[in-house]
């Protein structure tokens, strides 16, 4: 499963050799036109979407022993942070390179520590931790940023609050955005620690804490707050007025996980698209891997809607059976399967096309052309264009939930 490069580049080669081979009568200089404007630049798309695409890179900040560590641990699903090890004085961070190999995919996780531990109120170190803390975000650039706090000492960490505000807010007049999302950990022994975290009175104390936060210590009168779930409000606000500053509440003691899966979602909705496709793959969104998808079937379809520009016989709509089965495979690929042909093939082969294995890419291509709407003589760009879409489409709705749906029998057309 998943895009490395390396199987990228070589899929990407299969294809262009494809495109050579096409059983065509067109003349060479028609070919090669259409090889420039349709094959060309959707080959350059999926490069670039594996080319542009990078690590998410995430950072805790928080005071000793509130759960930085325990939080990359639940969210890597793996123990890649030490939790609890004796406490050093130093300030400072350290960066994992988490690689999950079998999507192909790495995450940069930086823990930090160190830094709101100088804050005294009464030496008033806040300065030097503000300054330090900019260093660091400069320097590993997160996408976003975890502040934990335990919530059962909400009510003295007005001040560490308040120096992530200020950090956020001085960072954004350089235009530097810092996405801060504020965890209060250790739900499950707020209040009465044997109760469940689902208990009404647990989760009434967990909204408390919640509100506690916004109210009193960053001042906000009357609060714009979008719930993360409609039906748990305890499980994380919004601030909208306030750039997505969310606040979620977790359990990240690895026997007793609670609510991570809304700080997973809310991750992959806010990540820089540059980013998300580390995340995602890991994360196996299906609604955000979905959207990925619709983009690329527009993308796709955009570009074989280039062949318009000289209509082409019916006979030669061969030409774009390597992008289309491109697109095949790319749309696999992001709902789980390997970045291979034979994931074209078990598309084709579920819509009911006779795939052998014996069968060369003539065949394929003949088959693939059979299966999509096509009406006339020539093909226009828009034929081109709407064929491709239905054909992503069906594709979608097989990898994803295993619907098989032919392509002519799509409704909905591209926007
Ligand atoms: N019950 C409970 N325990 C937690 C939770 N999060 C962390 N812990 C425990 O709290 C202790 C400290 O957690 P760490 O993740 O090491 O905290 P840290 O912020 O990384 O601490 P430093 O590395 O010292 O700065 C460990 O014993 C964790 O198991 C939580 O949500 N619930
Ligand atoms: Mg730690």
């Amino acid at each position: 499963m998943g895009f490395n490069k390396e199987k990228t580049k070589k899929l990407l080669e299969d294809i262009d050799d494809l495109f050579d081979q096409l059983p065509i009568r067109m003349s060479a200089k028609h070919k090669r036109h259409l090889k420039n404007v349709v094959l060309g630049p959707a080959l350059n798309e999926v490069r670039k979407m594996i080319d542009d695409s990078r690590p998410p890179v995430m950072m805790t900040v928080g005071r000793s022993g509130h759960g930085k560590s325990s939080l990359i641990n639940a969210l890597t699903g793996r123990e890649v942070a030490k939790v609890n090890p004796v406490v050093p004085e130093t300030q400072g961070s350290t960066c994992y390179e988490v690689p999950f190999a079998e999507y192909g995919a790495t995450w940069r996780m930086i823990d930090t520590r160190g830094f709101f531990d100088v804050i005294n109120p009464k030496k008033g170190n806040r300065e030097e931790a503000e300054k330090q803390l900019k260093k660091e975000i400069l320097e590993y650039r997160p996408d976003i940023f975890f502040h934990v706090i335990n919530i059962k000492e909400i009510r003295t960490m007005s001040k560490d609050l308040l120096v992530m505000k200020d950090i956020r807010d001085t960072l954004e007049k350089e235009n530097i955005k810092v996405p801060i999302v504020t965890i209060l950990s250790n739900v499950d022994i707020l209040g009465n620690p044997g109760l469940p975290i689902d208990d009404p009175e647990k989760q009434g104390q967990i909204i408390q804490g919640m509100n506690y936060l916004i109210r009193e210590v960053f001042q906000i009168e009357e609060p714009k707050v979008k719930f993360l779930d409609l039906h748990h409000p305890s499980r994380g606000y919004i601030l909208q007025e306030d750039h997505y500053l969310a606040i979620i509440p977790l359990n990240t003691y690895p026997d007793n996980l609670w609510n991570i899966e809304t700080l997973e979602e809310f991750i992959g909705e806010v990540l820089p698209e540059r980013a998300k496709l580390d995340y995602l793959q890991v994360k196996n969104q299906t609604a955000q891997m979905k959207k990925f998808t619709t983009s690329i079937i527009k993308r796709f379809s955009t570009v074989a809607g280039g062949v318009g520009s000289s209509p082409i016989p019916v006979a030669d709509f061969f030409v774009l059976t390597p992008l289309q089965l491109l697109m095949i495979i790319i749309i696999g690929t992001l709902a789980g399967k390997e970045m291979k042909m034979e994931t074209a093939h078990e598309y084709l082969a579920a819509m009911g096309l006779n795939i052998g294995a014996a069968l060369g890419f003539r065949s394929l291509a003949h088959q693939l052309t059979k299966m999509i709407p096509i009406g006339g003589m020539f093909i226009s760009g828009g034929i081109a264009s709407s064929a491709t879409y239905a054909l992503g489409k069906s594709a979608e709705l097989y990898f994803f939930h295993g619907k098989i749906i032919a392509p002519k029998n799509i409704k909905g057309k591209l926007e």
